[in-house]
């Protein structure tokens, strides 16, 4: 494959396809800039004093890491001042961030999780970021939570770095998915795939298999059914993974195949499930449905769902669609 940074490949894209703008290209650009300035300081870890605790909160109630808030701070500064947004938001961020009246503001919303599986970044395994990109409503000058309540499917480009052995950068634009990955030593991000694939079928899935007790019954179903192995209804072994950190688990499911699941459980019946609709499912979804998979919270599309709050949770069941296929299935049963 010939060596193609990101910019070679999104200006190539604005050139030939309808569906980028300079506006968009430079969106991507400056969140990839941020992720590379991401990973350096991830590489750095306790060399740096930036491991550990922040000694705050996120609006999820949830114990901020130093990483989370530097995290976020890198992606805020770095996206505020080029004309290309409206506003952002973030899991980190009670309410979305306006762009300060003395820079442009333009016609994206930018939604993003700055530091995903961040429970797992003082153990030294692969955490990630993860952005979601919307228009701003015709007519709103001053965006607020209301203006990024949209459904997935009105995303106009998703994507995710994963800081693993390699920092990769994976991102689609409503046309494919593509894989870029991080030269440390000239700083560009290199395409390294194109037109990735989910396989259809599997026999890998990831689920966090110490709530069993507490998951639905169509789910208990299909992975007792997954346990079972070839003496099951299933006829066939299974293999398990689970990295509790939703960027690099999807990431092999965008690799080589798999089922990924956070079910609904019944620990708090109030919560829809764990993960996050706007900035980590609904970007997880795009990328997946793209590459040929399927992504639904057992009864619906995710990309389907109306909105109704800015950090609303989801049950999340995506990867090979065959396998996302039957456990719908089993919910409608
Ligand atoms: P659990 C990380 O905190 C995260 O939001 C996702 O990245 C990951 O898939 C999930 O939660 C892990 O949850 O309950 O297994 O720790």
């Amino acid at each position: 494959m010939r060596r193609v940074t990101l910019m070679q490949y999104l200006i190539e894209q604005e050139r030939q396809k309808d569906w980028i703008n300079a506006d968009l290209r430079l969106l991507i650009e400056v969140v990839s800039r941020a992720c590379k300035a991401i990973s350096i300081a991830i590489g750095k870890g306790e060399l740096a004093g930036i491991l550990g605790g922040a000694g705050s909160e996120n609006v999820q109630g949830e114990a901020q890491k130093k990483l989370d808030v530097i995290s976020n701070e890198i992606l805020l500064e770095a996206n505020e001042w080029g004309g290309h947004l409206a506003a952002m938001a973030s899991e980190e961020m009670d309410h979305p961030h306006q762009i300060p009246h003395r820079f442009p503001r333009g016609e994206y919303l930018l939604l993003f999780d700055p530091l995903d599986g961040s429970s797992n970044i003082d153990v030294n395994i692969s955490v990630g970021t993860i952005f979601s990109v919307l228009r701003c409503p015709e007519g709103v000058s001053e965006p607020d939570e209301r203006a990024f309540l949209q459904p997935g499917a009105a995303q106009v480009c998703a994507g995710y770095a994963v800081y693993g052995p390699s920092t990769l950068l994976v991102l689609t634009l409503g046309h494919g998915v593509a894989c870029f990955t991080l030269d440390r030593e000239t700083g560009s991000f290199i395409l390294t795939q194109e037109g990735m694939r989910i396989p259809e079928d599997t026999g890998e899935f990831a689920i966090n298999a110490s709530n069993m007790r507490f998951w639905e019954p169509p789910v208990r179903r299909y992975i007792d059914e997954l346990l079972a192995g070839r003496s099951g209804a299933r006829g066939c072994d299974f293999n398990m993974r689970w990295v509790a950190s939703m960027v690099a688990d999807v990431h092999r499911i965008l690799t080589r195949g798999g089922i990924f699941l956070y079910p609904r459980d019944s620990r708090d019946p109030s919560k829809a499930g764990k993960l996050r609709l706007m900035y980590e499912a609904n970007p997880m979804a795009f990328i997946v449905e793209q590459a040929g998979g399927a992504a639904s919270n057992g009864h619906q599309r995710i990309l389907d769902i109306r909105p109704e709050g800015l950090h609303q949770r989801v049950a999340v069941i995506l990867g090979s669609k065959n396998e996302v296929e039957r456990v719908t299935g089993y919910h409608a049963a």
